[in-house]
């Protein structure tokens, strides 16, 4: 068997000619690329946020009730839109894949020919530059501007599919959703800042030029769409994913939102990640003999559940808002923290440690700082919509505070450990 000659392979590569739409160009890479570099750049902002609401709880305070809830729809919002986003912008630069490097870029001769058109004074080169050969400096920048891309490309992807594959709730992987995701944002934003200086000269030109400018070039294929189709269509699909998921976390969109598989489903009008039974907390939290312990040192007050109710009730609405990004409000009724803490002499200054019940799994315990403790909207809560709360959403008691994030509304609660 005889191995293709270098000469063939190149022959065979498809070349930047090949790709005949008049609708691909920078004009077009440029607006789907700023709408895209937008919602990336909320999707990485409220993310962050998340991380610190999720990483640092003594930075963060419990009012607005609604914020973690917007900051993470909006993440969700603005990750949904940018995927059809992402798809259109690589439609619009595969054939630049192509470019061998060393070879000439279309690009740069699209940018000198847009500031000679611009700038009628300063000195001009005679027709096209000649192919000379690239000094080996250019040819390392182009390499290094190729690998910020590949970079850029597959940690976009990778945000996007895990960030997805999260919504869904389903976890097929070994590694830890929220330190890779985390840590794979920092290479997408990193790469995306690189990628926007490099191209600044051309983005600003090709922001400059009318969408319908240049569009009928003799030897592109007119039945091909035009660039404003492509933008329509990008736009359109974009607003079609928002719509269809957005549900999740804006009440309202509920009824179009196909993919937003937990707007509403679940016992009393909300949904549940993870059952009691999943979680391992059944035997306990359904034991005759269960008592809610509050300890502060050498002080241990328990509670029954019938204690819990005969105490007096407050009723607050807040949001559930789960990093799986889906969030829901709802009518909450139970006893204040701080009245129970104060039951083992603790100031509602207190920071408090809660305990669930559950025998498997994470987030079976979650920390209360002072900011929290003092606000009278952080409840164990005995009630949800009126009813008594029903064992997938806690029973008997769980908390509910303002402002926090989803994983630390801990379920099942059997003790809480008070520092003062
Ligand atoms: N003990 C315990 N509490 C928990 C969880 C858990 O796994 N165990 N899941 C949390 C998560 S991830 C969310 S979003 C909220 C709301 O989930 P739910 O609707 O299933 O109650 O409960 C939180 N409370
Ligand atoms: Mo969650």
């Amino acid at each position: 068997m005889r191995l293709p000659r270098v000469e063939d392979v190149e022959r065979r590569l498809p070349k930047p000619d090949d790709f005949t739409s008049r609708a691909r160009g920078p004009e077009l890479t440029a607006r789907v690329g700023l709408a895209l570099g937008i919602a990336f750049g909320i999707c990485f902002l409220t993310g962050f946020w998340s991380h610190l609401q999720y990483s640092f709880p003594g930075w963060v305070q419990p009012s607005p009730a609604w914020l973690y809830r917007f900051t993470q729809g909006l993440h969700v919002i603005s990750g949904v839109a940018a995927i059809p986003l992402l798809l259109v912008k690589l439609w619009s630069v595969y054939p630049r894949l192509f470019i061998l490097p060393g070879k000439p870029d279309p690009t740069t001769a699209w940018l000198a020919e847009q500031q000679e058109t611009d700038t009628s004074t300063g000195a001009r080169d005679d027709g096209p530059e000649d192919e000379a050969r690239p000094s080996p400096r250019q040819l390392v920048v182009e390499v290094l501007e190729k690998m910020s891309i590949a970079a850029l490309v597959a940690a976009g992807i990778f945000q996007l599919v895990t960030g997805t594959i999260n919504i869904v709730g389903w976890y097929p992987w070994e590694f830890s959703f929220r330190s890779t995701h985390y840590a794979v944002a920092w290479i997408a934003i990193g790469s995306l800042l690189v990628h926007i200086a490099v191209k600044l000269p051309v983005i600003r030109a090709a922001l400059g030029v009318p969408v319908h400018h240049r569009e009928a070039d003799p030897g592109h294929d007119e039945d091909a769409p035009s660039r404003r189709h492509v933008l329509l269509a990008a736009g359109a699909a974009s607003g079609l994913a928002v719509l269809l998921t957005a549900g999740q976390s804006v009440s309202f969109l509920g009824k179009v939102s196909l993919f937003g598989v937990r707007a509403g489903d679940g016992p009393q009008d909300l949904p549940i990640n993870r059952t009691a039974s999943g979680a391992g907390a059944t035997a306990a939290a359904t034991s005759p003999d269960y008592a809610l312990e509050i300890v502060m040192g050498g002080e241990e007050v328990s509670l029954t559940h019938a204690q819990l109710m005969a105490l007096p009730q407050s009723t607050h609405r807040l949001p559930i808002a789960c990093v799986e990004g889906w969030s829901r409000s709802a009518d909450w009724t139970g006893v204040p923290v701080r009245e129970l803490i104060a039951m083992v002499g603790a100031p509602p200054t207190s920071t408090v440690t809660l305990r669930s019940m559950q025998t498997r799994g994470a987030f079976r315990s979650s920390l209360l700082t002072p900011a929290y403790v003092e606000d009278d909207r952080t409840m164990l809560a005995l009630r949800l919509n009126g009813q008594p709360l029903s064992l997938d959403h806690g029973f008997p008691a769980r908390l509910i505070a303002p402002n926090r994030p989803g994983v630390f509304q801990t379920k099942w609660v059997r003790r809480l450990e008070v520092r003062a």
